[in-house]
């Protein structure tokens, strides 16, 4: 079997919420530390070797992605929780042009647009490391390496230019397109697996052509993010035809998943990338307790082969799954399928 690299977050477990909230009710959160811990066991289990933890400073890039205001943002919440265990939710959100956010309570509601999302005092710096995590698995693929696959916590394809949520705080895979852009590439593709709509993706993309990005997804009329993910959606300005969503209905299964997964293969060849970059969510596994697909481990062991069967260099970045108990084992199934 051919080597995939693995890069992680030194970092992730500072990030440690202990609910979210939904419908007025505290949940457990389920974007765990734990999740990382069950895919690393599994890759070490299964025998891949070069699993490395990254060193890089992700700053840098996620300046060329995120509004200042809305890291600055992010920096300071985190910092004013500290060491409490209370966690910053929104509460308010002031939404006219003319609104502006004089105090702490109105700012978290400019930049939070769910209750998903809370900040902690790790929540920033484990965010930075984070995508600095992608960036590092980018660097690999620059160096000619063909696939990679970080190992990102806190996940970020919710996160859009200066918002948080859908558990995203700085979006991972668009700091790693930016990075690869900003150093010779001139056509990035990514193609979203997550079983929800990557809007923070789309937002961050969306007047650009030289970013195509292709995302399957359950509809937004069924599941998170609720707002966005409609197949009209499809780019603006020079970025119009640069951006395509496939939402399904609930309960899709391997075959007829399938056969959408060739359709967006067919744009992602047709736009013939420089780089293509994978957003890995296996929450569309029959087990996910929060998913609404069918897919089965086996599955993603061919959903890796036909991807990799393209031809591109190919970074990961993991998105979401909640399966925990199943989590490594899909991973492991899906990378196997990329070096086939
Ligand atoms: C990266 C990613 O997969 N983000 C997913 C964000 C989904 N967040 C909302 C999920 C709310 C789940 N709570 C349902 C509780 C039912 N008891
Ligand atoms: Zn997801």
């Amino acid at each position: 079997m051919k080597e995939i690299p693995v890069r992680y977050p030194e970092k992730s477990s500072l990030h440690n919420p202990r609910y979210e909230i939904y419908c007025g009710e505290r949940d457990n959160y389920a974007e765990t530390q734990e999740r990382i811990e069950r895919i690393m066991g599994e890759l070490k289990r299964c025998g891949f070797a070069d699993i490395q933890v990254s060193t890089v400073d992700g700053i840098p890039w996620i300046e060329q992605v995120h509004d200042a205001d809305y890291i600055g943002f992010l920096k300071k919440s985190s910092e004013a929780v500290g060491t409490a265990v209370e966690a910053i939710f929104p509460n308010v959100h002031p939404y006219n042009s003319y609104s502006r956010a004089t105090n702490i309570v109105a700012e978290r509601g400019m930049f939070m647009y769910d209750t998903h999302t809370p900040i902690v005092g790790g929540t920033f710096d484990a965010a930075v490391d984070s995508a600095g995590c992608a960036v590092a698995g980018a660097m690999l693929l620059k160096e000619d390496e063909p696939l990679v696959y970080a190992l990102t916590r806190p996940p970020g394809h919710h996160a859009e230019r200066s918002m948080m949520g859908g558990y995203c705080y700085f979006n991972n895979i668009a700091v790693a397109a930016e990075y690869l852009l900003g150093n010779g590439a001139k056509k990035v593709a990514i193609f979203d697996f997550d079983l929800h709509h990557g809007n923070g993706t789309q937002d961050i993309f969306y007047r650009r052509p030289e970013v195509l990005f292709v995302s399957i997804h359950a509809s937004p009329k069924i599941k998170f993010p609720y707002f966005s993910g409609y197949k009209d959606e499809q780019g603006q300005g020079e970025g119009l035809g640069y951006n395509f969503n496939f939402p399904l209905p609930q309960g899709v299964g391997d075959e007829e998943y399938h056969t959408v997964v060739k359709e967006a293969l067919k744009i992602l060849k047709h736009y013939n990338p420089d780089y293509l970059l994978v957003s890995a969510g296996f929450d569309t596994h029959e087990k996910d307790p929060i998913g609404a697909l069918k897919l089965t481990t086996p599955y993603y062991r061919e959903l890796g082969r036909v991807i990799a069967s393209l031809g591109y260099p190919i970074l990961t970045v993991q998105e979401g799954g909640y399966a925990t108990d199943v989590l490594g084992e899909n991973v492991v199934s899906y990378l196997r399928g990329l070096t086939e």
